[in-house]
């Protein structure tokens, strides 16, 4: 395997794992302020981020690549309210795909369409969640500071990690 593209794997590995990590520090922060529909769904979100970051472990040691088992930072664990919650998952999601982008071209540059056919899964992947959350932020701002408006914003994105959890 490619050296700069076996780093830019690893790197991949070290942000889902990240993207994991800071998902269940949300979910926890949700499920300890009263929010079981949001902690549900950053459950189920951060265990999706763990299935991303395992595929790839899986398909670099299959290319015979070398999987470096990352450091990470401490995840961000506490939430002014469910806005800067969800900017914070926009924002996660958004750097993801920035960074996946980063491997496509690196693939294109170093003609390795192998990895580059692999990571098309991921490009899809990202569209969908970078626009759920781009949805659920804009719905928030929507709401505002109204307290029914969150209980019934957790109730109904409680359907969403239902139907997460199925698939
Ligand atoms: Fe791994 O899918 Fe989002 O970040």
């Amino acid at each position: 395997m490619n050296i700069s593209i076996e780093k830019l794997l690893n790197n991949q590995i070290r942000y889902e794992a990240q993207a994991s990590m800071q998902y269940l520090a949300m979910a926890s922060w949700a499920d300890s302020t009263g929010y079981n529909g949001v902690a549900d769904f950053f459950y189920s979100q951060s265990e999706e981020e763990r299935a991303h970051m395992i595929k790839l472990v899986k398909f670099v040691n299959e290319r015979g690549g070398k999987v470096i088992i990352p450091k990470l930072e401490k995840a961000m664990d506490d939430f002014e309210n469910l806005n800067e919650l969800f900017e914070k998952f926009l924002k996660s999601e958004m750097f993801v795909t920035e960074q996946i982008s980063h491997v496509i071209y690196e693939c294109l540059q170093q003609k390795d369409y192998n990895v580059h056919n692999f990571m098309q899964w991921y490009v899809t992947e990202q569209l969908e969640e970078e626009a759920m959350a781009r949805t659920l932020l804009d719905k928030l701002n929507i709401i505002g500071s109204d307290k029914s408006g969150h209980y019934l914003f957790d109730r109904d994105i409680q359907a969403i990690a239902a139907s997460q959890e199925q698939e």
